[in-house]
């Protein structure tokens, strides 16, 4: 489960991002561009709560709209963190998107799970079963 956030959305690098997904041997099994309401993001970010972060990330993630995705492949959850890069752009990898496309530790172009059940629980934060097209 991926998200290309609003910062990426507003460059207008959204293509671009998904273009270096599926260039990485994913499929796309559900996709949606969406608007999160301010509590719907910290729905998504619920874990975060206690973070001195939280605010001004669920502010940043419905401050636009942005690319919710639903991806497979093999070893997908490592896969996509390593394409995505560090957490803070500064940090990541070169040929990463995060590197390329992200502004900043908060507005870091793209979302990934960190494992397969948070990947569950986040594609049904946006996706139905009959969304998924295999
Ligand atoms: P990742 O997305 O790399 O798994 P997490 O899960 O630790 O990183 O953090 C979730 C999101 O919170 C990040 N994508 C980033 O947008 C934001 N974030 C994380 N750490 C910070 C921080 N120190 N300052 C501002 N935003 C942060």
């Amino acid at each position: 489960m991926s998200i290309i956030k609003p910062d990426a959305l507003r460059a207008g690098k959204a293509g671009r991002i998904l273009a270096r997904i599926e260039d990485d041997g994913f499929r796309v099994v559900a996709l949606r561009l969406v608007r999160l309401t301010r509590a719907e993001a910290e729905g998504f970010y619920e874990v975060h709560r206690k973070r001195a972060f939280f605010t001004d990330l669920c502010d940043f993630m419905s401050s636009g709209p942005c690319i919710a995705l639903a991806l497979e492949r093999d070893d997908a959850i490592v896969r996509l963190r390593d394409l995505m890069g560090a957490t803070d752009p500064s940090q990541a990898v070169q040929g990463s998107i995060r590197k390329d496309f992200g502004v900043s530790v908060e507005q870091n172009a793209i979302h990934g799970s960190d494992g397969p059940e948070t990947a569950r629980v986040e594609s049904r934060y946006f996706f139905s079963d009959l969304d998924l097209v295999r």
